[in-house]
């Protein structure tokens, strides 16, 4: 995982809120004070952390909270949202053929992302080459044949050429059979005029669909600047923040990068060819705050789930009825497949039989319309329900007896399972008023 130091810190932070006992402005306070800290230590710029501190307080206390949301739910969705906003959009590309060029500075990791693109593209299954427009280091071009020959992909270049466009011009005559073109170029240790002045000259010969610009997170917010200088010079259309493993300041690279006009593109993490992520902000800040996918969650919490009346006492005393499992069945429904819900939930150690998350929302289906033709008895006391009456709900339900059995078996397994659970009653517990409240409960994992 990228910026590890990062995430622990905001971990911890979301933990602390988890285990407050109620969320109130002091709570809020203290969580965005756990905030500041980790984001200012990964050189998130104080100004940003500052704004991102006030709109969390006065969200938090002045935002109604969402139906089926409960309050540290809402301020988790808060805090979320809010990271989402800080390190920005993701820079979109198509998967299709196209001319891509890189720019950076020395050492920003130009020809290794050269390679990881190479085999991004290889993988996604378009015949990619790479041009290595690189005169200026000797061994440049070296370095990006090797990398490219272990994928089996066409690489051109010319160490003798001095002229970059010559370079280029001719490996697009020589590729011309690929879809994906990626051209490396120089870099220079800092943004000198005569790296500029190639780089818009290749630019204006080559018209790539993509002008990607690839920085070194260490830099951190100094990322701002260099976004900027090289968008004026031709146009960066997508960053690719690199060495994301090996720094702690990648959060401030990332949102320096966010208050520029392109957003972030991929994410280098790792010397290997394979150390490279899309990026895509509510992935990216839900594994950062360790839960999930947060999005989802954040969505589902959205819609009202109305299952207030699951009887949470009495199946801690041990009864579980149809009914219960038919209020089960409505709400879950609304929430997406069963193995989804059940794997947000915070069962800790414990695992559902996976017969039971099998069942998908067209079997859940099936059993509810079975169950509308039970009797309130029966929904109660389905120990009543024998051959006959399993003949007759069938007939009346326009399903078969053997659906009507294997409804049984479901409910005979649910309720074995959470037999199992009682011996856990905390965790059972837990679990209940997460399914009552419908909120699912973005908490789970904590
Ligand atoms: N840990 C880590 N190292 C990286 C990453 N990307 C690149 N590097 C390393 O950074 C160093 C420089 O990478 P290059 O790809 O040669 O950089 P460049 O921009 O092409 O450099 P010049 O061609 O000299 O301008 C190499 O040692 C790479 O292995 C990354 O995501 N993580
Ligand atoms: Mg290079």
């Amino acid at each position: 995982m990228v910026l590890d130091n990062l995430s622990n810190s905001l971990k911890d932070a979301m933990k602390k809120l988890a285990g407050k006992t109620v969320i109130d402005r002091a709570a809020v306070d203290e969580l965005v004070r756990d905030l500041q800290r980790a984001l200012l230590s990964s050189d998130v710029n104080v100004k940003l952390v500052m704004q991102l501190s006030q709109s969390i307080k006065s969200r938090a206390l002045a935002e109604d909270l969402p139906k089926g949301m409960n309050a540290r739910e809402h301020v988790l969705r808060i805090v979320y949202q809010e990271l989402v906003g800080l390190v920005g959009k993701e820079a979109d590309f198509a998967l299709r053929p196209q001319k891509i060029l890189m720019a950076g500075l020395q050492g920003s990791g130009k020809t290794t992302t050269t390679g990881k693109l190479c085999r991004y593209f290889q993988r996604k299954g378009l015949k990619v080459a790479a041009i290595g427009a690189d005169n200026f280091r000797p061994g440049a071009f070296a370095q990006l044949e090797t990398l490219c020959k272990k994928m089996n992909v066409p690489c051109y270049g010319d160490p003798m050429e001095k002229d970059a466009v010559k370079i280029v011009r001719d490996g697009l005559e020589a590729l011309k059979d690929n879809e994906v073109i990626i051209v490396d170029t120089a870099g220079r240790h800092a943004l000198e005029d005569d790296l500029i002045d190639e780089i818009a000259q290749i630019n204006d010969f080559l018209h790539p669909d993509h002008r990607w610009l690839v920085i070194d997170a260490a830099i951190g917010q100094a990322a701002r600047e260099q976004a900027r200088r090289f968008h004026e010079a031709i146009g960066i259309d997508g960053v690719i923040v690199t060495k994301m493993d090996g720094t702690a300041k990648g959060g401030g690279a990332m949102s320096a990068v966010a208050e520029t006009q392109s957003g972030i593109v991929f994410i280098g993490e790792g010397e290997t060819i394979d150390d490279l992520e899309k990026f895509e902000p509510n992935g990216f800040i839900s594994r950062l705050l360790g839960m999930g996918d947060l999005k989802a969650l954040v969505e589902k919490a959205e819609e009202s789930i109305d299952a207030e009346d699951v009887d949470v006492n009495a199946m801690l005393r041990g009864k579980f009825s149809l009914n219960d499992m038919y209020k089960q069945l409505e709400a879950v429904q609304k929430m997406g497949p069963l193995k989804q819900v059940m794997s947000m939930l915070p069962l800790g150690g414990m695992k559902l039989p996976t017969e039971a998350l099998d069942g998908t929302a067209e079997k859940m289906k099936r059993f509810r319309i079975i169950m509308d033709s039970m009797t309130p008895q029966e929904l109660d006391e389905p120990s009543l329900i024998n051959t006959s009456r399993m003949i007759r709900v069938a007939k009346g339900s326009g399903t078969s007896l053997e659906e009507v059995r294997d409804l049984m078996k479901y409910y005979k397994m649910m309720q074995k399972t959470l037999k199992g659970f009682r011996g856990n009653r905390m965790a059972m517990g837990k679990m209940m008023k997460q399914m009552q409240k419908g909120g699912m409960g973005p908490m789970g994992p904590m």
